[in-house]
């Protein structure tokens, strides 16, 4: 019902074309719905529904009458009263069926146009009994800082968890099944599981979306198994530099009692007893906060949001945000964090990614042209398929995922109170980019053996020719304004395990760098950064995985210290990891963690 209203409204905006089109504010899809008993569960063959008739009139002291369910302030307009599962609850039945004559229940609900038009149950409210309120829409779940969180919400969180660990692999709500979807070494058994597993999108500007839509009902099936109506999936804010280490929830008590402990080796052993935290440049996100596009050409890493490329489960580059602090985060906690097809597996997963989605909603509030990619009908249009809490598979698209509070039902505890900036204010239909070609200027030696990269820093020497000098002479003067871009090219390890690089241009000799330094232009975390492919496409081959990093700024600050070497541009890489409470480096792992086959500066 209100999604077809958003269609029609975005409808409208594309026929306006090039006119700015503002939505108005769209209301909340959650409305109270009083029931009086008995109700009775669908037949064995739909457990999860519960039919009701239409009582004629709003709630009121004698109404609804037995069996009946009707809006708090009206009866049901025509249009209501629809076929398929449309006069029916769908979910949570066990909370209807013991509801007795005489006892009214209040939940919230909204048409769900995914799940054969059934009243989809979003909020349990409880027994009441009149005076009824007549409060046309419910609140939005909001999502808190697991710091905020008090000793019952973690309980209640900890129960969902075990509710879901507990269920078979096969069936989709259970954890391990969730978990998988995102990306596993497991061997599927059913052809639901070939289908749904090994999904998680990177490397492209589908990665904010799809994991938006993961979450979502993650969040749903978690609220559901907890028994909990309260229940909503909380975010781990690694931003504040007090609460860089694992909430202590997750580590305490360190048994099988605790369903969010993970014992190492999936956990290393300093993140599970307390003493090890994520440094402060792991989780530094103003580079990517810096940029206002959310998408950039396929072929390119450089904006909020990831290129524009088709959506396969591992794609290259990667995003600024999802290179970091996304990436590297996984990294640094190593265990099962570093690797896309373990990482669900360990549930803080859910807590960081539900921080990642709330800085695509931060980023955007920033303002300044930072919108999403509301033009592209790739990004808008296309389907990818989840499960809700009754197993059902349901779809969605990037058009159903903008507004959290208007279309998903959920807000951040730090997201404005007015949303007016998440809704779409232009519509400029746009062809979507060719692949961008960069134009090479200079690569580390040719022939010469691959760069080994382990728990010691590495320099790696890229001579300069002749012609990348003038070129690079020109930038620096301001006589064209071409970005200069460093590639990590042909990038390859076999299993990461908790290290990450930072990467410096040309830095003085013996000088203590660190991700505040002028010449720090980024970082490189292996995660994700295998090719891996959904069937249907080809597995690229592994010397085509690279990163990039737009290094414009650091070269002509490298001329303007009067630091410019026309011979040779040294990349510094300098491995980091966990740190001690004080800040002080935890031990890397020992041995090479991966190999770069060549350094690249380029220029679009
Ligand atoms: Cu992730």
């Amino acid at each position: 019902m209100r999604l077809l209203r958003l269609f029609l409204a975005s409808s409208v905006c594309f026929v306006l074309g090039a006119y700015d089109c503002a939505f108005a504010q769209t209301p909340l899809p959650s409305f109270p719905l009083y029931c009086q008993g008995p109700l009775q569960t669908g037949p064995p063959a739909q457990p999860t529904l519960t039919p009701y008739t239409w009582a004629s009139q709003g709630a009121g002291a004698a109404n609804p009458a037995p069996g009946q369910c009707v809006w708090a302030d009206r009866g049901p307009r025509p249009g209501e009263m629809v076929g398929g599962d449309g006069n029916s609850i769908c979910d949570w039945s066990g909370s209807f069926s013991n509801l007795g004559a005489g006892q009214f229940l209040e939940v919230g609900v909204y048409r769900d146009p995914a799940v054969n038009n059934c009243m989809h149950l979003t909020h349990y409210i409880g027994i009441v009994s009149p005076p009824f309120s007549a409060v046309p829409a419910l609140p939005p779940f909001v999502r808190q800082s697991i710091a905020t969180l008090s000793a019952t919400q973690i309980a209640s969180l900890r129960h969902g968890i075990q509710v879901m660990m507990s269920r078979q692999t096969t069936d989709p709500t259970s954890y391990r099944f969730q978990a998988n979807i995102h990306g596993t070494y497991d061997t599927t058994t059913t052809s639901q599981e070939s289908q749904a597993w090994d999904q998680c999108e990177h490397g492209s500007f589908y990665f904010f979306s799809w994991h938006r839509m993961y979450l979502y009902f993650f969040d749903r099936i978690l609220r559901t198994a907890s028994g909990d109506p309260t229940l909503v999936l909380p975010y781990w804010n690694w931003g504040d530099p007090s609460q860089r280490s694992l909430p202590s929830a997750f580590w305490q008590p360190s048994d099988s009692t605790n369903s969010l402990y993970i014992a190492p080796p999936g956990r290393p052993t300093a993140l599970d007893n307390g003493t090890a935290q994520l440094d402060a440049g792991t989780v530094d996100f103003s580079n990517a906060f810096g940029y206002t596009n959310f998408e950039s050409a396929n072929g390119s890493g450089l904006s909020f949001g990831g290129q524009e490329a088709s959506a396969m489960q591992f794609n290259f580059p990667h995003g600024e945000l999802e290179s970091q602090p996304h990436d590297v985060v996984h990294g640094a906690l190593g265990g099962l964090m570093d690797d896309p097809d373990t990482a669900a597996q360990d549930p803080i997963f859910w807590l960081h990614h539900a921080n990642i989605d709330r800085l695509w909603n931060r980023w955007l509030q920033q303002g300044g042209g930072r919108q999403d990619p509301l033009n592209d009908s790739a990004w808008m249009n296309t389907t990818f398929e989840f499960f809700d809490e009754a197993g059902h598979a349901v779809d969605l698209t990037g058009s159903q995922i903008i507004d959290t509070v208007g279309e998903l039902n959920y807000r951040y505890d730090d997201d404005p109170t007015t949303m007016a900036q998440f809704h779409p204010v232009q519509f400029h239909p746009t062809p979507v980019s060719p692949r961008l070609i960069l134009k090479t200027l200079a690569t580390s030696q040719a022939g010469a053996a691959r760069i080994q990269l382990s728990g010691e820093p590495v320099s790696v020497s890229v001579p300069l020719p002749e012609n990348a000098v003038s070129q690079l002479r020109a930038f620096i003067e301001h006589k064209v304004e071409n970005k200069i871009i460093l590639q990590l090219n042909d990038i390859q390890y076999e299993r990461a395990r908790g290290i990450y690089y930072e990467i410096y241009i040309d830095p003085p000799k013996g000088e203590k760098v660190n991700f505040h330094s002028p010449y720090y232009v980024g970082s490189l975390s292996f995660f994700a950064l295998k090719p891996h492919s959904m069937a249907g496409h080809p597995v690229a081959p592994r010397s085509s995985v690279f990163t990039e990093y737009d290094i414009s700024k650091q070269v002509r600050d490298l001329s303007a210290r009067g630091a410019w070497n026309p011979k040779e541009m040294s990349v510094i890489l300098v491995p980091r990891g966990l740190v001690r409470r004080n800040g002080e480096p935890l031990p890397l792992p020992a041995g090479i963690a991966g190999t770069l086959g060549r350094v690249t500066i380029a220029t679009q």
